[in-house]
């Protein structure tokens, strides 16, 4: 299986997005989306027989029968949302080969694969499945995007009433690429996400620099582009680059998933969603190779945050 060509690469470092048309086909994704319907219809059935939902919603599909179960009880939300929900299919993604070969060409030959993968079934009318422009990586050297509080970048915004937010994200050397995979077809209706090509090369200003109404300068000349997408599509995109999900507007969820990976040396991000070494040249016998060696690594912490008492 190819990298990235050298044309991608440059796209990559230069734009830092690459859009991966047709990377798996949809019948190779649709063993993964069983899955995710199987973990709805558990929902559904634990939560009708709790009494908290009106219907077991059996007759509605992929794309709307997780939005019934949350229309009738909004905490079924947190039961999906995430990396809650752990099977063989997920991590078989995870995993899969098409992404290692890929992220080795960007983080070197030691690949780990972060916890903190996020399924997100984005419901209509449903806030907290929105998000601003924002980019991903959010710890180490301070680094600070201004960026519109509603769903622009509308320079003209600060003059109406300078409805900017400001956002520390980190800005470390270390890598860090993110696939972000749809699970149902995506546009401008349902969701799809925007990016700020070229985002992620903007000088990252420091605390004492913030000038919370405007754009950091770099930013000024760049154009948003909207990304739709086919299920088998794969949207790559650099940790730096601005990115944006704005609202759902149909009335079906859009389902999605985004993973995110990193050179396996360095320290690892989150430790109570503790990721997996997913390729190794120096330490071989640490790669997990299936879902029951993740399966325990994840059990084993949170076994260990609700015995230990210790805040993590
Ligand atoms: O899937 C979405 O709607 C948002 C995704 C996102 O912001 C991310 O992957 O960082």
């Amino acid at each position: 299986m190819p990298r990235l060509t050298s044309e991608q690469k440059k796209q990559y470092d230069e734009l830092g997005y690459v859009l991966l048309k047709g990377l798996f086909t949809p019948t190779d994704l649709q063993p993964l989306i069983y899955e995710y319907e199987g973990e709805v219809d558990r929902i559904a059935r634990d939560y009708h027989a709790d009494g908290l939902t009106n219907s077991l919603y059996a007759d509605e599909g992929f794309e709307t029968r997780f939005m019934r179960i949350v229309e009738d009880s909004e905490q079924a939300y947190d039961e999906m949302v995430g990396s809650k929900f752990l099977g063989p299919e997920v991590f078989k993604l995870l995993s899969h080969t098409k992404f290692l070969d890929i992220v080795e060409g960007i983080v070197g030959p030691e690949v780990h694969c972060q916890g903190r993968h996020r399924l997100r079934p984005k419901l209509p009318n449903f806030g907290v499945a929105d998000f601003r422009w924002h980019e991903d990586t959010d710890f180490a050297a301070k680094r600070v995007t201004y960026v519109q509080q509603q769903y622009g970048l509308d320079r003209t915004a600060s003059e109406a009433g300078g409805r900017f937010m400001s956002r520390i994200v980190a800005a470390p050397k270390m890598p860090e690429p993110n696939f972000w995979v749809p699970l149902v077809p995506v546009d401008e209706e349902n969701g799809c996400l925007h990016v700020l090509p070229g985002g992620h090369l903007h000088t990252p200003p420091y605390e004492e620099q913030w000038e919370p109404n405007t754009y950091v300068p770099e930013l000024d000349d760049l154009e948003p582009l909207v990304v739709p997408m086919e299920v088998g599509d794969a949207l790559l995109m650099h940790q730096h680059v601005p990115h944006v999900s704005p609202p759902n507007l149909t009335n079906a969820v859009r389902w999605s998933i985004d993973i995110r990976y990193q050179d396996g040396r360095r320290p690892v991000k989150s430790v109570r969603e503790p990721g997996f070494l997913a390729r190794s040249k120096e330490r071989p016998q640490d790669v997990v190779p299936d879902y029951e060696g993740y399966r325990e690594i994840r059990d084993a912490v949170a076994e260990f945050r609700a015995t230990s008492g210790i805040r993590f």
